[in-house]
This record gives structure tokens, C-alpha cells and sequence, in this order.
């Protein structure tokens, strides 16, 4: 049996004030939810991790990372914060290969597959994102686009390493778009990874990972997505950054 996951991504928002606040009512909120049913993470900027990490001290809300750099030794790499750092700071969880790094960062499979031996290196569980352009659904590629990314990021894994995996489809036309998939889209895809897993690992594997939707997730979307036999919960943008929404979403998927 596995446990829901609800992971907030706040991509670039927040201002020290306002994190603040939408902790205290997050925090509020989500008092009541039964922490054996569900883990919940929340993916702060960079500059907030240390802010966040506080504030959530003594709750059971982990702190995750929207990336990771691929450079695991401390040196001369501008810019860039290892694994070890993070975990140094209490991060748990590390988004790794998220398709607005993939686009805008032009991250290759490559490095998210050293991102993700990076992060495990330090006892940090990755979440894996992958998925397809509106181009490439509508030209029928769903499939290889998917196992392309996986193959890259994953299947040169050890099973012990795979198994500690989060991987989170996420439809890059469903990303801030206001545009969901459909139950039955994202459903068709979540059962495609898993078939990936088991044809690269094994049954047992494929059945024990965590796997998340993400895209235009909200209060009203979420629990017949979250329904679907093969989804366990979501990685969160916007309806993150709203104490209500986000805490309506966690209780629809625990
Ligand atoms: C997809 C998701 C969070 P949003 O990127 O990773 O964002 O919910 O805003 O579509």
C-alpha cells in the first residue's frame, strides 16, 4: 500500500513576510490530517530554504528542493548548491529534471540522471518529473517521450536506489495552463511508468513507487485525479501558494 505524497513547487514566489504567512495557515490547516496517510513537502525557493525549514520545525511537513546541482564535490561552480549542502539544511526531498529546468536551463537526460545519483548519494529522495509537449501527445510520441526520459534518468539505477524513487508526469501543455489532464490521460501514463518500471526492475518495484500528477492541479481537479488506481498525489504549482488550496488538495489525496 502506498502513501499519498502532496508536494508544493512555489517555482520563484515568495517574499519573507508572505512565506511566513502561508505557513502559519498551512500549517493550521493541515493540523488535522492523519500524518500516517500522507506526506507532505514543500519546495521553496532556494534563498527561503533555510526560512521554511524553520518554520516547519516540529510539524510533519518536509522540506524539499526544486533542484539540485549536478556537481557533487564543493569547487568552482558558480551559482550552483550540491545535495550535501541541501541535506545539510534538512532538505528531504529534491524536483529534479522539472521541464521548465529541462526548457529554460536546456537540462539534459544526462544531467538529470546525475542529479538523481547525486541526490540519493545523500539519502534525499528525488522527484523525477517527466512528460510530453502538446506536440508530441498530438503526434501519438506519449510513449517514447516518457520512456526516453526515464531510461535516462533511472534505468542505469541500482533496484535498491530505484525503489527510493518519486517520479511525478507531469504534461508539459498542462503546466500553468489552466488545462488538466484527464483522469483517464493521466491514468494512461501513470500505468505506462509503472509497466516502464516493472520492464526495467521488476512487478514489486513498479508497484512500490510513488508516482505524482502535476499539472493545473486545484481543489476541484484533485480528488478524481487522485482516485485514479496508479496516481498518489501531485506535485503542486500555483494552488500552492494558497494555504486553502493547497490544504484542500492534501485531503483529497490522503
Ligand atoms: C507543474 C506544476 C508544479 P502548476 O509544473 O510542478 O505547476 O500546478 O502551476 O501547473
Amino acid at each position: 500500500m502506498r502513501k499519498a505524497l502532496v508536494a508544493g513547487n512555489w517555482k520563484m514566489h515568495g517574499r519573507i513576510e508572505q512565506n511566513k504567512l502561508l505557513l502559519d495557515g498551512l500549517l493550521t490547516q493541515l493540523s488535522g490530517l492523519p500524518e500516517a496517510d500522507i506526506d507532505v513537502v514543500i519546495c521553496p525557493p532556494l534563498v527561503y530554504l533555510a526560512q521554511i525549514e524553520a518554520l516547519i520545525k516540529g510539524s510533519s511537513v518536509a522540506l524539499g528542493s526544486q533542484d539540485v546541482s549536478r556537481f557533487s564535490s564543493d569547487g568552482a561552480h558558480t551559482g550552483e548548491s550540491s545535495a550535501e549542502m541541501l541535506a545539510d539544511l534538512g532538505v528531504r526531498y529534491v524536483i529534479v529534471g522539472h521541464s521548465e529546468r529541462r526548457s529554460e536551463h536546456d537540462e539534459t537526460d544526462d544531467q538529470v540522471a546525475t542529479k538523481v545519483v547525486n541526490a540519493l548519494a545523500l539519502e534525499l529522495t528525488p522527484i523525477v518529473c517527466v512528460g510530453e509537449t502538446l506536440e508530441q501527445r498530438e503526434a501519438d510520441q506519449v510513449a517514447d517521450v516518457i520512456s526516453r526520459q526515464l531510461k535516462g534518468a533511472i534505468s542505469s539505477l541500482r533496484r535498491s536506489e530505484a525503489e527510493r524513487l518519486v517520479i511525478a508526469y507531469e504534461p508539459v501543455w498542462a503546466i500553468g495552463t489552466g488545462k488538466t489532464a484527464t483522469p483517464e490521460q493521466a491514468q494512461e501514463v501513470h500505468a505506462f511508468i509503472r509497466q516502464y518500471l516493472t520492464s526495467v526492475f521488476d512487478e514489486e518495484l513498479s508497484q512500490g513507487v510513488t508516482l505524482l500528477y502535476g499539472g493545473s492541479v486545484n481543489s476541484t481537479n484533485a480528488a478524481v485525479l487522485f482516485e485514479q488506481v496508479d496516481i498518489d498525489g501531485g506535485l503542486i504549482g500555483g494552488a500552492s501558494l494558497k494555504s486553502d488550496e493547497f490544504t484542500a488538495i492534501c485531503r483529497a489525496a490522503a
